[in-house]
């Protein structure tokens, strides 16, 4: 799970020219249809034709590493809290809503650019959730597993303990979309998109933060906006 051996600074620029030249890709796709955009996923690289954003809606860019939105089954879907905890949990959707609600008006940033400007997500506190399982003293970070596998990431347990980081069941005002992560996607204003996990069913507590998906592709752990991936450093 280390950073690829590239030479010193390469992996930060060479992965977020890549990210760009993914994007301009799939926008392009839109307009050229399906054959254009398997030809261009195909001369650019092939991890760019893992990457397909969908429908562009309200300024979101709609992303899955996959191509392929996992679908949400209230009847079987369960968010499981485990790894390093006394009381590991598994929350039903109506036992995730039951926790105390929380609300919170945030601005969305993409390393690659694009922000979307006052979204309003409704849930639940990750403390909230946390505090069922009872985490061990050695767990110093969290590991957010996607049901889109292999998408993962991690925070340390500071940088979760933010106070507007939360898990979000809804989205403007209506349950979360499937496109935007059903039932539930981790949210963490002051960072990056790809530590906004979507469809979220999974949180371990582990000894240290290390790679998730996109930082093994060169994206930096800390990917605080504005300081981080070559931004303002
Ligand atoms: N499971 C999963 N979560 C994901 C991604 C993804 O591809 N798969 N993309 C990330 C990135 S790079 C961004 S910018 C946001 C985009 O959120 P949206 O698709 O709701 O616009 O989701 C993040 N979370
Ligand atoms: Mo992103």
């Amino acid at each position: 799970m280390d950073s690829p051996p590239l030479p010193d600074q390469e992996p930060r620029r060479y992965g977020r020219r890549l990210f760009l030249a993914t994007v301009a890709g799939g926008i392009s796709s839109l307009y050229w249809g399906k054959a254009a955009w398997d030809h261009v996923t195909g001369v650019i690289s092939p991890v760019a034709s893992a990457v397909a954003p969908i429908l562009p809606t309200g300024g979101w860019r709609i992303y899955t590493i996959s191509g392929h939105m996992p679908e949400f089954d209230p009847a079987t879907w369960r968010l499981r809290v485990g790894g390093l905890v006394d009381n590991p949990v598994s929350l039903t959707y109506d036992e995730l809503r039951a926790l105390p609600h929380v609300e919170q008006v945030s601005t969305f940033h993409c390393v690659t650019g694009w922000t979307v400007q006052d979204v309003h997500w409704g849930g639940v506190r990750l403390g909230d959730v946390l505090a069922r399982a009872r985490p061990q003293a050695s767990g110093h970070a969290l590991r957010f597993v996607s049901m889109e596998v292999p998408y993962v990431d991690y925070l340390t347990v500071s940088q979760a303990s933010l106070r507007d980081v939360m898990l979000a069941y809804e989205m403007d005002g209506k349950p979360l979309a499937r496109e935007h992560g059903a039932p539930v996607r981790l949210v963490i204003p002051e960072m990056y998109g790809y530590k906004n996990v979507k469809w979220l069913n999974g949180i371990d507590v582990v000894p240290k933060a290390v790679n998730g998906y996109w930082e093994d592709l060169g994206y930096d752990r800390n990917a605080w906006v504005g300081r981080s991936n070559g931004y303002g450093t």
